[in-house]
């Protein structure tokens, strides 16, 4: 049976592409470069370095600008990015996921994190979902992205769980690919997705009753 559920954070918990989008938007204005909602899609799941490059690269400027001189433009999209999380609390968990935290807190699989953002911990604690998880994957010590299994095999390490025997959950397709290589169940939230082992269109539909369905089939 299913040991542990770990969930993505940004799209899955909260909805905080907006901000990113917000923030990485007025940061590429900056330096010349434009980037609409569909680019924005793409960064779903990407660290804030490599989203930073693909910005670059988007706008003809991978060249432009020197180690430090990224440093620096990451640091601006980030206070940005920051400042606009201040006014985040408990209202901004999306729908049916605090339910779901209790049906498998009850049904006493082990509950996780996978999170490319150096951001996650600062959110979580303001969506006061903490103490709901068993182990969240630290970012900052799992160097590749998404579609890189590694952030979800940390989870799975942590949780003390083979990825054999759990699920992850996704809205990005750097994402579902990620969970896929890791070799656990994967279901994806939202259109557009390929490949996801579940289909779910909102987080409305994530129930305890429909994963554990997932591993029975
Ligand atoms: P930060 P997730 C990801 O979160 C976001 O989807 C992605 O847009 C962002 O660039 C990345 O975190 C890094 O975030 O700048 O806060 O470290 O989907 O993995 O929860
Ligand atoms: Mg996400």
């Amino acid at each position: 049976t299913v040991k542990a559920v770990i969930f993505d954070l940004d799209g899955v918990i909260t909805d905080t592409a907006h901000l990113h989008f917000d923030a990485w938007r007025a940061t590429a204005a900056e330096v010349g470069i434009t980037i609409d909602e569909a680019f924005n899609d793409g960064l779903k799941g990407i660290s804030r370095m490599e989203s930073l490059q693909r910005i670059l690269r988007h706008g003809g400027k991978e060249q432009a600008f020197n180690v430090d001189e990224c440093r620096a433009l990451a640091q601006r999209k980030n206070a940005r990015y920051v400042q606009s999380l201040a006014s985040l609390n408990e209202d901004a968990l999306l729908p049916g996921i605090r339910d779901l935290l209790a049906e498998l807190r009850l049904a006493k699989v082990k509950i996780g994190l996978a999170s490319v953002s150096l951001n996650a911990p600062r959110i979580m604690q303001a969506l006061g979902i903490v103490p709901a998880f068993d182990f969240c994957a630290d970012a900052a010590r799992v160097a590749r992205s998404k579609p890189d299994p590694a952030i979800f095999l940390a989870a799975c390490q942590g949780l003390g769980v083979r990825p054999e025997a759990a699920i992850g959950i996704e809205d990005a397709q750097a994402g579902v690919d990620a969970i896929n290589a890791a070799g656990m169940l994967s279901v994806g939230i939202g259109h557009a997705l390929h490949n996801a082992d579940l289909h779910l269109a909102t987080t409305t539909e994530l129930t305890w009753h429909c994963l554990s369905g997932l591993w029975a089939r």
